[in-house]
């Protein structure tokens, strides 16, 4: 047992493995100062709800309080490990200023009151709409971070009870692109690969992906095999010195926004030099000729001064690519959130299907999700699909919810796409969308343009219903405020990145009347009274397992079928993934083993979308181009950025995370250790714009976009030069709660409101600036960490450290436990 200070040292001790063998089990345990486990009460099953990753831990319960965590040695995804949120975390439940009574604005000011005023004056406002103006009034912005339960619950009191067609999660702002690009390629959502991946890898190529900080278990796993025998050559295409960029074999830094425009050399030279599984590609993909075509127009020489990465090190990338026996991708935000978003992430899949890297260990291939649940949030149709992975353009599928639901087919809207969340926003500027019930979600400091943002949702004629579990930013302009229970108070179910599906159960009770969001979801669709077909209750469950089980009969059949599992299955031992049926009731590890794909026109959950300009395919169109529902190579021409630098905004911005905080920091602002890490917001500057622009480390900056401007102290860092990065954590609260001073920090006071034709995802990564000095740091530097991308290029900077109160216990698996 070792004790290692886990913000010093983020990804903790190795324990190395080779190609093919079983990564050792590290147990992180960390407790309250003082606390030993023969202390603890008891231990309660859950997972981490920080990330996407799906670190199974256990909750380490005394005298009814949560007094600290221990990761589950047992799980397929963490063999024990935990990162630096999920160790120090879960201190924000017990926050002080938790909301623990429904709010109600009143004379222009939110008052405490009771659950039935509260729920009263929802109620009453929906009844009103729905017969002033019908189900269009009424919007539903959700979240990647309620339970499967809460997401399906959602889907059919707003899809098949109220009937409009406007619900959408933040998850428009993390993973529409990995459902769209998975979508445009497989014709259903639903990830290929697995974490296992990584043991039979011997190449891994991350795109615009810092695994290392945002899915900090997932990277020991890679470190671990980089430590042992045969270890994986490491591809990083990331314009910041990541640590994933540190461990590569070749880091290309691209400038912002070119993805494509490499994804097509990278294709060019797979196809010049016939790297090509010409039988995989023969038997289940359509579409190659036309790539192969295409794709004769990115030489690397063209390539390379579009990105401006060397040409040698594109040559060198594709070729470890195309030559590789088990290659792995994948894909994050800086594929996502970046220009073209969808396009360059479908040229990844396009790669790993003109490799028949597919289905085999080792081959994995994973558009990666962002949010703890932001899977669910997808296959219970809580982002505007239909539940099920089920084809809004099919009207069988449409009949076939109606028949689980007890609905009329018309009921359920599916005449147009689902709204997306910018389109939402759209409609409340406008005024046609009257009410918005934004649940688990901070879009005051999280969507583009936050000027624009407040001034939407600040509007008189708004009525906006927040239900959160602090009085966030955004809580602070509603109408009504419902306090949530959270993970750790109530029960339910969340899958991670590779379909692993885990159980979370409740540990302690929630803080005074705050109520789990399942329990708020029923409530408002009995008082409204929303009825089935026969008049029956629309929602026939009350409990979380209740939900589950209908959630089952609903995935029946679908891609995302969970009809084989139960909480009882899950409870014990390891997550599940899914597939899980009577005859793989052990779940499915990689799909699409046998070459068959979910893509028959039948039974697919989606035609596809024009790359560039976003239009869905009509069913015909898809038919003729797919008749036999094999996997859809297509090829995208590159388009620069819409905004590029110019002589008054010379630089380009980029924005994103840092593996201390987690979003908007309300719940990692109030964890001392993680708050103490990363203090305050920063900005990253490359050597060469410091020296033009006469900065040091520690300088007080300004950045300015056409959008606003926000002050930050410089950090002088490896960044590529041209690009500045600014973390979007910091928005106007901060611990002590004191108010913002006037000077914006929120990156997204920056940001423009723009998105990818295909998946509606918002552009937070490709944007043009300009940084000025507005005065010197007196020798004080950033409150950027040096642990991290942020990590100062100047020796003097003094190390993030976290001291005794971020110890942690490692347990690691004795001798013999590395076979
Ligand atoms: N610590 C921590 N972990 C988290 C989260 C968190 O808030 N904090 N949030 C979770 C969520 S919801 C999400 S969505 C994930 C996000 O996880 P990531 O996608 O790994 O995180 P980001 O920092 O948003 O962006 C990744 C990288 O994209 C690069 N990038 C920017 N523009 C471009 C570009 O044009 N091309 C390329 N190739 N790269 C570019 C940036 O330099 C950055 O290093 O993290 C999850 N995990
Ligand atoms: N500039 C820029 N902007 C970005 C990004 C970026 O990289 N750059 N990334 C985008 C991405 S990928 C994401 S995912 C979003 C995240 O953006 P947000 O979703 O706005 O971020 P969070 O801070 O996680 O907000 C979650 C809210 O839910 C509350 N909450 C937590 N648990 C519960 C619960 O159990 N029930 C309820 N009812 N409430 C709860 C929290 O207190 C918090 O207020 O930001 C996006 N915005
Ligand atoms: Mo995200």
């Amino acid at each position: 047992m070792g004790r290692v200070d886990r913000i010093a040292d983020v990804w903790g001790t190795r324990t190395p493995y080779g190609q093919g063998e079983t990564w050792p089990t590290r147990v992180d345990t960390h407790l309250e100062e003082g606390l030993g486990p023969e202390d603890v009460d008891r231990w309660v099953q859950t997972a981490s709800i920080m990330h996407s990753n799906g670190d199974a831990l256990d909750i380490a319960v005394k005298d009814d309080r949560i007094v600290g965590v221990r990761g589950r040695a047992v799980d397929r995804v963490n063999h024990g490990r935990l990162g630096p949120k999920d160790l120090f975390g879960w201190q924000a439940n017990a926050s002080p200023d938790r909301l623990t009574r429904p709010l109600v604005r009143k004379n222009g000011e939110l008052v405490e009151t009771s659950w039935e005023e509260a729920m009263d004056a929802v109620v009453g406002r929906t009844k009103e709409l729905l017969e002033e103006q019908g189900p269009s009034a009424v919007g539903f912005y959700t979240t990647g971070q309620l339970f499967l339960e809460e997401y399906y619950t959602l889907g059919l009191i707003a899809h098949g009870g109220i009937g409009t067609n406007h619900v959408d999660g933040n998850t428009r702002l993390c993973t529409a692109t990995a459902a769209a690009a998975l979508k445009e390629s497989f014709a259903s959502d639903g990830q290929p690969g697995s974490y296992t991946d990584i043991d039979h890898a011997d190449v891994i190529a991350l795109y615009g992906h810092n695994m290392a900080e945002t899915q900090v278990v997932l990277w020991t796993r890679i470190l671990d095999r980089l430590a042992g025998p045969n270890p994986p050559a490491i591809i990083c295409v990331d314009p910041r010195p990541t640590p994933v960029a540190q461990h590569a074999t070749v880091h290309l830094a691209p400038r912002p926004g070119t993805n494509v425009a490499l994804m097509n050399g990278l294709l060019h030279e797979i196809v010049a030099n016939d790297w090509v599984d010409h039988d995989y590609v023969e038997a289940h993909a359509v579409g190659f000729e036309e790539l192969a075509k295409r794709v004769k127009d990115y030489p690397p020489e063209r390539v390379a001064q579009i990105c401006d990465v060397p040409e040698a090190d594109l040559r060198e990338a594709a070729r470890l690519i195309g030559t590789a026996d088990r290659l792995m991708s994948t894909v994050l935000q800086g594929f996502y959130q970046s220009h073209q978003a969808t396009a360059a992430s479908v040229q990844v899949n396009n790669i790993h299907i003109v490799r028949g890297m597919l289905g085999r260990p080792g081959c994995g291939l994973l558009q990666m999700n962002g949010q703890p649940t932001a899977e669910n949030t997808r296959e219970a149709g809580a982002d505007g699909d239909l539940a099920g992975f089920r084809n809004w353009s099919n009207d069988a599928h449409v009949e076939d919810l109606a028949r689980v639901w007890n609905v009329d087919p018309m009921d359920i809207p599916h005449y147009s796409p689902p709204t997306h969340a910018m389109q939402m926003m759209r409609y409340v500027e406008e005024g046609s969308i009257r009410m918005l019930w934004v649940q688990a979600t901070n879009p005051v400091v999280s969507m583009p343009e936050l000027n624009r943002m407040r001034s939407i949702l600040s509007q008189e004629r708004l009525f906006l219903v927040v239900q959160d579990i602090f009085l966030s930013e955004t809580a602070q302009l509603a109408d009504v405020v419902l306090p949530a229970a959270t993970w750790g108070e109530k029960t339910g179910t969340f899958t991670n990145a590779d379909r692993t599906v885990h159980l979370s159960e409740k540990a302690v009770d929630p803080p005074g009347e705050a109520r789990p969001d399942l329990d708020i979801f029923i409530d408002f669709a009995h008082r409204l009274g929303l009825k089935d077909k026969d008049g029956a209750p629309l929602v026939k469950w009350s409990t979380p397992e209740e939900a589950f089980e209908a959630w089952k009969e609903c995935s029946r059949g679908r891609p995302c079928d969970y009809s084989g599992m139960s909480y009882e299955k899950l409870r014990g031992g390891s997550g599940i993934q899914w597939p899980c049926t009577d005859e793989a009731p052990d779940g499915t590890e990689r799909l699409y083993a046998d070459g068959k794909f979910f893509a028959d026109p039948q039974y697919c959950e989606s035609y596809g979308r024009d790359l560039i300009t976003g239009a869905p395919l009509e069913p015909d169109e898809y038919k003729a181009m797919n008749p036999s529902g094999k996997a859809v190579i297509k090829f995208a021409e590159y388009l620069p950025p819409h905004e590029l630098p110019s002589e008054d905004f010379p630089l380009q911005l980029i924005t994103g995370r840092t593996v201390y905080h987690f979003h908007t920091r309300t719940k990692t602002g109030r964890a001392p250790q993680l708050q103490a890490a990363a203090p305050d917001v920063w900005v990253e500057v490359s050597a060469t714009d410091a020296e033009l622009l006469g900065l040091e480390e520690g300088d007080l900056t300004e950045i300015s976009t056409p959008r606003g401007s926000v002050r930050a102290r410089a950090r002088v860092s490896g960044i590529r030069e041209g690009v500045v990065f600014l973390p979007f954590h910091y928005g106007y609260w901060d611990v002590g709660g004191h108010e913002p001073d006037g000077e914006g920090r929120a990156a997204n006071e920056l940001t423009i409101t723009d998105w990818d034709p295909a998946s509606k995802q918002p552009i937070f990564k490709t944007a043009a600036c300009r940084v000025t000095k507005v005065g010197a740091g007196g020798g004080t530097a950033s409150p950027a960490p040096t642990t991290t991308a942020s990590a100062p290029l100047a020796g003097d900077v003094p190390p993030t450290r976290g001291g005794a109160g971020a110890d942690v216990d490692e347990e690691l698996a004795t001798a013999g436990g590395a076979r």
